[in-house]
């Protein structure tokens, strides 16, 4: 470092220099989906990630949706790789002197218990501060302060509560939720991102700082463009959603709009070859202005380029569904990869509806480490998807989750210190072993 505080650029090869979060050591008291994406991401960016885990039992999801007897799902190892676990009972009394211990060597404590929960154990944000002023607190809770906040939430009801749900599926359906997890991993995303701010606060302020990320704001950010479009019906028909065309008045909220593209240019999801048999047989297209005449080429539709009814964005938003009525005619005697190639050639945006088993088969997904295959002493070879950031001087390289208290015996003595007896004293205490075991010893 110079006399001004500024570290010289390193010598060292691009991807030699250690990892971006080196040095960061989390505290992980998270489970489920939303707590351990963030815990993840921060795992491959180079965080020393500690998850503490119930004695015996571990987060839950080690056991739900198993597909291979007595190894912990995919379900929980692809959402724990890159850390280490250590088998604590925080309501232990030599447990809690473990978990103090922790936290006074730790610089973030994440968590996505239910509302309460941390305090019942004692780790109220009062405590983790006085323990180690420089603690970063983040926290995970479905709902933020509010005739809510008690509440217990999973992925679907925030989906529902944070305007997803209401503005998904089609016209005169029901609302439906969507397959990406916006409401766990979307918020973890959100976490994790609040996490690394306060990090590098940290470093002018020398104090930690709590972060929460509530799944409802997770999931209303991500549907800000609904928000937008809420405000603009107050003004008017939103002229670029199908149902304009149609001639179907709008109500007092935003509607719902099938496959609509949400921005200025109209999209809809076309069959494509083979769509009878194949349910992913689909392509999504774009009608962008600047190609227009390209796509007129392309349908075989040549005169659309100057005909009144057609040549302008305007005049095409009351004829939408007409429009790509006639572009499928096109799609359908294409497979999906056929019209991305013709389509591209022309610069017309389009994306292939992709099955996940295609993207799991899929080469240039495994290239760049975004699809990874590894290796589980219990459950053999299975696929995770790697960190979907890429730094160019912080590769990642991913491993596979820990079992149950793996490292808890490498952890009290390699980060905590205790010595061989005092882990002995530890042991028989019942801290990190599993009540059946207790009686056993
Ligand atoms: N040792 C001892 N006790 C432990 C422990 C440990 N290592 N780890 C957890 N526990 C205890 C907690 O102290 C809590 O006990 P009390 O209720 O007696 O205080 C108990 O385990 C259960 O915690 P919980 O209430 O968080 O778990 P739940 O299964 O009842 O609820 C969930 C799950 C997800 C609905 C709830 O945690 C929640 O709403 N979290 C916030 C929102 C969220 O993240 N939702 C996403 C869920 S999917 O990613």
């Amino acid at each position: 470092m110079t006399g001004n505080g500024i570290v010289p650029p390193s010598q060292a090869p691009w991807g030699q220099a250690g990892k971006a979060l080196d040095g960061v050591r989390v505290l992980d008291f998270t489970h489920v989906q939303s707590g351990p994406t963030c815990t993840q991401l921060l795992a491959y960016m180079g965080a020393d990630v500690i998850k503490v885990e119930r004695p015996g039992v571990g987060d839950v999801t080690r056991g739900q949706l198993r597909d291979v007897p007595g190894a912990d799902s995919l379900y929980f190892t692809m959402l724990n790789g890159n850390k280490r676990s250590i088998t604590i009972d925080s309501k232990n009394r030599k447990g809690m002197e473990i978990l103090e211990r922790l936290v006074k060597i730790c610089d973030v404590l994440v968590e996505n218990f239910a509302p309460g929960a941390l305090d019942r154990m004692g780790l109220t944000w009062e405590h983790v501060h006085e323990l180690n002023p420089r603690m970063i607190m983040a926290s995970v809770k479905g709902f933020g302060p509010g005739p809510y906040e008690d509440c217990k939430v999973y992925e679907n009801v925030a989906q529902c509560a944070g305007g997803s749900a209401s503005t998904t599926g089609f016209l005169g359906g029901p609302p439906l939720v969507t397959g990406a997890q916006i409401g766990d991993s979307g918020t973890g995303l959100h976490l994790a991102l609040g996490i690394v701010s306060a990090l590098y606060q940290r470093n002018r302020t020398g104090r930690g700082q709590r972060v929460l990320a509530a799944m409802q704001d997770g999931v209303l950010n991500l549907c800000r463009v609904k928000l937008r479009d809420q405000q603009r019906l107050t003004r008017g028909p939103l002229t670029e959603f199908s149902q304009y065309g149609q001639g179907i008045p709008f109500g007092e909220a935003t509607p719902r709009a099938g496959n609509d593209s949400g921005g200025g240019q109209p999209g809809w999801i076309l069959k494509c070859k083979g769509w009878e048999t194949d349910p992913n047989a689909y392509i999504y297209f774009i009608t962008q202005a600047p190609v227009w005449n390209e796509i007129c080429d392309v349908i075989g539709e040549p005169e659309w380029k100057t005909h009144p009814d057609y040549a302008t964005p305007p005049a095409r938003l009351p004829r939408l569904k007409q429009i790509f009525d006639r572009i499928e005619q096109w799609t359908m005697t294409k497979t999906k990869f056929e019209a991305m190639d013709i389509l591209n050639k022309y610069d017309i945006p389009c994306g292939p509806i992709l099955s996940m088993k295609e993207l799991a088969e899929e080469r240039s997904l495994r290239d760049t480490g975004t699809v990874v295959e590894v290796d589980h002493p219990k459950r053999g070879k299975y696929l995770t998807v790697g960190n979907p950031i890429k730094l160019s001087d912080s590769p990642c390289e991913v491993e596979r989750s820990p079992l149950l208290g793996e490292h808890t015996e490498e952890i009290l003595t390699q980060v905590l210190g205790y010595s061989e007896k005092e882990i002995a004293e530890i042991r028989t205490s019942g801290a990190i072993t599993a009540p059946e075991k207790r009686t056993a010893a």
